[in-house]
C-alpha cells in the first residue's frame, strides 16, 4: 500500500509531505512513513527540507482512534527525535491546524512556518491526557515554562501572529504552504542557516510564584480532571534534566493517564459528539434551504436564538406580540451582540451590519412569508404554540420548515396544528441559546427525512451539537432530568439536605447540584412542571412539597435572591438558608418521616442509577438512537462531568450489574419508582454494556 508520505526533490530542497486525510493525524502509517522520508532526505543530496501536509490542515495530532490498542513501532517521539537528529535543516509549515502530535513534529523540526491563518494548540488534556511526543519538554525549552504550561493545560488554539511574538514560528508567511515552505528554505540555503535543535535549549529561569499562580488557576478551573496538574509537574520536574531524561518522565506521565478511566471517558466523548450528526437515515438527504431563519418570541430563549443565528451569517425576522415589544426584543439582541463585542467575539462594525442589514423585528406574522425556517418560542402551553402554529401555517411559504423549541411538550400534536405536519420538526435549544452547544433535535411521527436534515444542516450553520430525539414528555434530556431530580427528592424526604446532595454532586464533577440549578432555572419553572403534570400522577408516586412551599413564600431563586440558597452581597454564589431545612423538616414531620443519614457515596450512587436507568429507557424506547446520544446530551445540556464521558459511559465504566443492584435494591422500600429498564436487565443478562450499542 503506499505510504501516505511522499518525498520529492526541489533542487537543493527536498519535501517531506504528509497525505493522510481528514486530518493528517500520525497513525502508524505516517509514523512509519515519516521515518523513510527523513531517510531519504538524509541520503540524498537535498541541503534542506521542507515538512508539510496536504489537504485542509497540517497534522492535526497522533491517530486518537489507536489509543487503547496495542501501541505499533516506531512511536511518535522516536519519530521526531529522528528528524530533529537529522544533521541538514527541516523546515515544517504549519497551516490549518498543527495540533497535539502534529505541533509535536514542528517541534522537532529546526525551523517553523506558519501560512496565514494557521493555529497550533496541544489540546490533549481535553482527551485526558498530556502532550507525549515531547510538548512539554521542547515547549518549554522554546518559549519558556509558564507560557508552554498555560498552552497545553488550556487547550487554546494559537494564532500564526501570536506564534511568531511567542517564537514559536520563525515567520508568518501569506502563501500556500508549498510556496512558503519554499521560500523560508531558500532563506535557509541563501544564509547557511545551522540545524537548530530545540532539544538542545535549556528552559529559561520563571518565577516560582507564578507558577504557584498558573496551577491555582489550573486546578480551580479544572475541578477533578487528573492531567492538567500532571502536566505541569511533567514538564517542571523534566525542564530541570537532560532533555532525554525529561522525555522519560513525560513519557511515565502520559502512559500512566493514558490508563485513566478519564483518558477512556473523554476519548469516549470526543468521538461521540462526532457521532451524534452522523444518521443512517439521513444519507443521501440534501436539507431545504436555510438562508432566512424566522423567531416567534423574543425572551431569553427567543433572543438567544435570534443571535446564534445572526452571528453565524443568518438572516433573522423576529416576531413579537406588538411593536412595543418588538423593539423590546431588538434592544435585547443589540445589548448581547454587545457583549459579544466586548468578549472579542464580534468586530464592533460587525455587529452595525447584522444589526442594520440581517435582523428585523415585527409584529406583522406576513413578514415571515419568504423564511426558510421559522422557530417559535414562546411560552410553554399548548394553547399557545397552537396559535401560532395556525398563524405560521396560514403565512408561510411551500416548504419553510416550521419549529417549536418547545422543552417538553408534545411535536406530534403540535404538528397536527398544522395542515403541513411533515413540515413540522422540535429544534430545542437550552439557555443561553446563543452560548450552550446542544440542540435536541425533535423528530416527530410525520416529519419529511429532508425537514431533519435541515434542522441537522441549523446544528452545523450554528456550531451546535446536535441529537436526534423521538417525541416523549421532556424528549432524552428533560425526561432522564426528572427522574433523577425526582431521585434527589426522595433522599430528601429520607433525610439528606439539599445541600448535602449538591456538594455530592460537584464533588463528583458537576458544575451545580439540582438544588443550586433549580434555583438557576427558577423555582417557578419546577411549580409549573408539577402543576401540569398533577392531573395525570399517579398516587403511588413520591413528591417533595418543599418546592411549592417555597414557590408560595415567593422564594423564585436566584432572581428573587432566595430560593433553596440566599444569594446576597455576602454570598453571590448563595449560601444554604437554614429556613428551607425547616421547612423541609415539616414536610417529613407530616408524613410521618424519620429522617435518616446519607453518605455522598450513598447519594451518588442512587441519583446515578435514576439517570442512567431512565437512560436505558430512552434507548430502548428509540427515543434516542444510541447511549452516546444520551451521553451528549447530558454532557452539553446538563453540565455531565466530561472526565466521566457521560452517564451511559460512567454506567459501563462502574459495571451495569453494579446499576441493576442499586435499582433492585431501592426497589425493595418503592417499586414504583424504581422499575428496571427492560435494555438495562437485557444486558445484564446478556454479559453486555451499553457502548456495544454504540456502534454503527
Ligand atoms: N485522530 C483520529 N481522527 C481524528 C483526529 C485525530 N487526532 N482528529 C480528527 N479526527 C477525525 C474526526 O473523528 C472526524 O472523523 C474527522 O477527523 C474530522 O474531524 C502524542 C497523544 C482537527 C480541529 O486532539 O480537534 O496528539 O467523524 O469533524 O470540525 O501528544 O478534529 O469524519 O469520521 O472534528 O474540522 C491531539 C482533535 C491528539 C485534535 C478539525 N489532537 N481533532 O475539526 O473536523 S492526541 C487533537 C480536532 C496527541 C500526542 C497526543 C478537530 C480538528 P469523522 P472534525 P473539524
Amino acid at each position: 500500500m503506499d505510504s501516505p508520505v511522499s518525498y520529492e526533490a526541489h533542487g537543493e530542497i527536498g519535501v517531506i509531505r504528509v497525505n493522510n486525510p481528514p486530518v493528517n493525524a500520525t497513525s502508524a502509517a505516517v509514523r512509519q512513513g515519516l521515518v523513510a522520508a527523513a531517510d531519504q532526505f538524509a541520503a540524498s543530496a537535498q541541503k534542506v527540507a521542507v515538512l508539510m501536509a496536504d489537504g485542509r490542515t497540517f497534522i492535526a495530532g497522533a491517530d486518537i482512534k489507536e489509543f487503547g490498542k496495542p501501541p505499533v513501532k516506531p512511536h511518535l517521539p522516536d519519530v521526531i527525535h529522528h528528524i530533529e537528529a537529522l544533521e541538514k535543516p527541516v523546515v515544517c509549515v504549519i497551516h490549518g491546524t498543527a495540533l497535539g502530535g502534529g505541533f509535536e513534529v514542528a517541534l522537532g523540526s529546526h525551523y517553523r512556518v506558519a501560512v496565514k491563518g494557521a493555529r497550533i494548540g496541544l489540546p490533549e488534556v481535553n482527551l485526558g491526557l498530556i502532550p507525549g511526543a515531547g510538548g512539554t519538554q521542547r515547549l518549554p525549552r522554546l518559549i519558556g515554562m509558564i507560557p508552554a504550561c498555560e498552552i497545553f493545560t488550556s487547550s487554546r488554539q494559537v494564532g500564526a501572529e501570536e506564534c511568531l511574538s511567542l517564537g514559536i514560528v520563525d515567520a508568518v508567511i501569506d502563501k500556500s504552504p508549498i510556496e512558503a515552505g519554499l521560500d523560508f528554505a531558500r532563506r535557509v540555503l541563501d544564509q547557511g542557516l545551522p540545524v537548530r535543535r530545540v532539544s538542545e535549549m535549556s528552559v529559561a529561569p520563571y518565577a516560582e510564584p507564578d507558577l504557584a499562580a498558573l496551577k491555582t488557576k489550573v486546578a480551580r478551573a479544572q475541578k477533578g480532571h487528573v492531567c492538567h496538574l500532571r502536566g505541569i509537574d511533567v514538564a517542571v520536574e523534566g525542564g530541570e534534566l537532560p532533555f532525554i531524561e525529561g522525555m522519560k518522565i513525560e513519557r511515565q506521565g502520559f502512559w500512566d493517564l493514558m490508563q485513566t478511566p478519564q483518558r477512556a471517558a473523554m476519548i469516549h466523548a470526543f468521538f461521540a459528539e462526532r457521532k451524534t450528526a452522523s444518521l443512517p437515515e439521513l444519507k443521501g438527504i440534501a436539507p431545504r434551504a436555510l438562508g432566512h431563519i424566522g423567531v416567534i418570541g423574543g425572551g431569553t430563549m427567543g433572543g438567544g436564538i435570534a443571535v446564534s443565528c445572526l452571528l453565524s451569517g443568518l438572516k433573522v425576522t423576529l416576531i413579537e406580540r406588538d411593536a412595543e415589544a418588538a423593539q423590546k426584543a431588538s434592544d435585547g439582541i443589540a445589548k448581547t451582540l454587545t457583549d459579544s463585542v466586548k468578549r472579542g467575539k464580534l468586530k464592533p462594525e460587525a455587529r452595525e451590519t447584522l444589526l442594520a442589514d440581517a435582523l428585523v423585528t415585527s409584529a406583522d406574522y406576513h413578514s415571515l412569508a419568504e423564511a426558510d425556517l421559522v422557530i417559535e418560542a414562546v411560552f410553554e402551553t399548548m394553547e399557545i404554540k397552537k396559535d401560532v402554529f395556525t398563524k405560521l401555517d396560514a403565512v408561510c411559504k411551500p416548504g419553510a420548515v416550521l419549529a417549536s423549541n418547545t422543552s417538553y411538550l408534545d411535536v406530534d400534536e403540535i404538528a397536527a396544528m398544522t395542515n403541513r405536519p411533515e413540515d413540522v420538526i422540535g429544534l430545542h435549544f437550552f439557555s443561553p441559546a446563543h452560548v450552550m452547544k446542544l440542540l435536541e433535535i425533535v423528530v416527530a411521527a410525520k416529519t419529511a427525512p429532508d425537514v431533519v436534515a435541515t434542522g441537522f444542516a441549523l446544528a452545523k450553520a450554528l456550531k451546535k451539537v446536535p441529537v436526534r430525539a423521538g417525541v416523549c414528555d421532556g424528549f432524552i434530556g428533560n425526561r432522564i432530568l426528572k427522574t433523577y431530580r425526582t431521585a434527589g427528592d426522595h433522599m430528601v424526604l429520607e433525610g439528606a439536605s439539599p445541600f448535602q446532595i449538591d456538594k455530592a454532586l460537584v464533588d463528583f464533577g458537576f458544575a451545580m447540584g439540582p438544588y443550586a440549578v433549580a434555583d438557576l432555572a427558577g423555582i417557578d419553572i419546577g411549580y409549573l412542571t408539577r402543576q401540569r403534570l398533577l392531573p395525570g400522577r399517579d398516587p403511588r408516586e413520591r413528591i417533595g412539597d418543599w418546592g411549592d412551599v417555597l414557590y408560595h413564600k415567593g422564594r423564585l431563586g436566584r432572581k428573587t435572591a432566595h430560593g433553596h440558597y440566599i444569594y446576597d452581597a455576602q454570598s453571590p454564589k448563595g449560601r444554604p438558608d437554614p429556613e428551607v431545612e425547616e421547612i423541609i423538616a415539616a414536610e417529613r414531620a407530616a408524613k410521618g418521616i424519620t429522617p435518616r443519614d446519607f453518605t455522598d457515596a450513598e447519594i451518588v450512587e442512587r441519583y446515578m442509577a435514576a439517570m442512567i436507568n431512565e437512560g436505558a429507557k430512552v434507548v430502548g424506547e428509540g427515543i434516542a438512537l444510541r447511549p452516546l446520544d444520551v451521553d451528549v446530551t447530558k454532557l452539553y445540556g446538563y453540565g455531565f462531568p466530561r472526565f466521566r464521558g457521560g452517564p451511559m459511559h460512567y454506567a459501563d465504566h462502574i459495571g451495569l450489574d453494579s446499576v441493576l443492584a442499586t435499582i433492585n435494591r431501592e426497589a425493595q422500600t418503592d417499586d414504583f419508582f424504581w422499575q428496571p429498564a427492560p435494555l438495562l436487565q437485557q444486558l445484564v443478562a446478556e454479559g453486555r454494556d451499553f457502548s456495544s450499542l454504540n456502534e454503527g
